[in-house]
């Protein structure tokens, strides 16, 4: 038996196709997995998984007969893929083909932080325009020095956008990337962050990267600084960050992602100086589509005993 289990909260488009093509009608969450009788779990060999709430290897004794994980998302750190590889189970993501949209929504993020757009916005909304004047003056986001934390694909993105608004490109990863002429490479992002008036966050999320940007970090951006991050909540020290915030020893944030996703530390809903969005970088019917699509065909090639398209492991 090959059965397909999907679970998330999928778009309607992505629940005709699972329904249609794996009879996997999606369930809501993983904990529902376990109210499954035994032999619903049997014969299970794919699970299509869509959330980020941790599938370790409780979740997968679950399904004896599990060989797939296909996530519907490029990060997969809600996914332990150590637990996965130990029970032979194959793990799949969904890469690139979101890399423009959450590139875009960085550069939005900071244009929108340095330019107050969100608040200059309400200013004219709420009627203050013609009564209280204009609105107080921003700050230029064009040619600033920026610094990349993470040149993967999606952080290449963002680079080049950058670039494009003449910005200077200063990056950190763990090894220095074939990149054009005048981009700087920093081995250490203390280092990187010194070196850069505002930092763009683009790194995988786990434990690799927990807590990365660091006070010390945050410091040495200084009070200049925006961060934007569509990566992963727990690559930031949350607290250290609306500490600096509050404090007005960072400039502004632009985050799309947070720690304890969706109830986020209500701190950061009474900061001025924070452009928040709810987790959106993908969160567009193109990409979500192509996303979907993605992990869809993961699933068909395990069924056909073929090379997964997009492994992880
Ligand atoms: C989510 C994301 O997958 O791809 C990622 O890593 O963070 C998002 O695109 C999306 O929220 C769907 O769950």
């Amino acid at each position: 038996m090959n059965k397909v289990l999907a679970v998330g909260q999928y778009s309607e488009t992505d629940v005709d196709a699972l329904s249609r093509e794996f009879d996997a009608a999606p369930m809501s969450e993983l904990s529902r997995i376990a109210e499954l009788t035994v032999a619903d779990r049997a014969g299970v060999s794919a699970l299509a998984y869509k959330g980020h709430h941790p599938l370790d290897g409780a979740v997968m004794d679950l399904l004896p007969d599990l060989k797939l994980i296909a996530n519907f998302g490029v990060g997969y750190d809600a996914i332990n893929v150590a637990d996965a590889s130990a029970r032979g189970i194959k793990v799949t993501n969904t890469p690139n083909v979101l890399n423009d949209d959450v590139a875009d929504l960085a550069v939005a993020l900071l244009i929108m932080e340095s330019r107050k757009l969100t608040a200059s916005e309400a200013w004219m909304r709420d009627g203050k325009w013609p009564v209280e004047g204009a609105y107080p003056l921003a700050r230029k986001m064009s040619g600033r020095k920026v610094g990349v934390l993470g040149m993967g694909r999606i952080g290449r993105e963002i680079a080049d956008r950058l670039a494009a608004f003449k910005c200077e490109i200063h990056y950190q990863s763990r090894s220095r990337k074939e990149a054009p002429e005048g981009w700087t490479y920093h081995s250490d992002p203390v280092e990187l962050a010194r070196a850069v008036d505002d930092l763009v966050i683009a790194v995988v999320g786990g434990p690799e990267t927990e807590g990365f940007v660091s006070a010390a970090v945050i410091d040495a951006l200084g009070q200049d600084g925006i961060i934007v991050n569509i990566a992963r909540g727990s690559v930031i020290d949350e607290a250290a960050m609306l500490d600096a915030l509050e404090q007005g020893r960072l400039r502004g944030a632009g985050l799309d992602v947070f720690r304890n996703e969706p109830s986020v530390d209500a701190r950061f809903m009474a900061l001025p100086n924070a452009t928040i969005l709810p987790h959106v970088g993908s969160a567009t019917v193109e990409t979500r589509a192509a996303m979907g699509d993605l992990q869809r065909q993961n699933v068909r090639a395990h069924l056909a005993g073929q090379p997964l398209v997009t492994p992880v492991n």
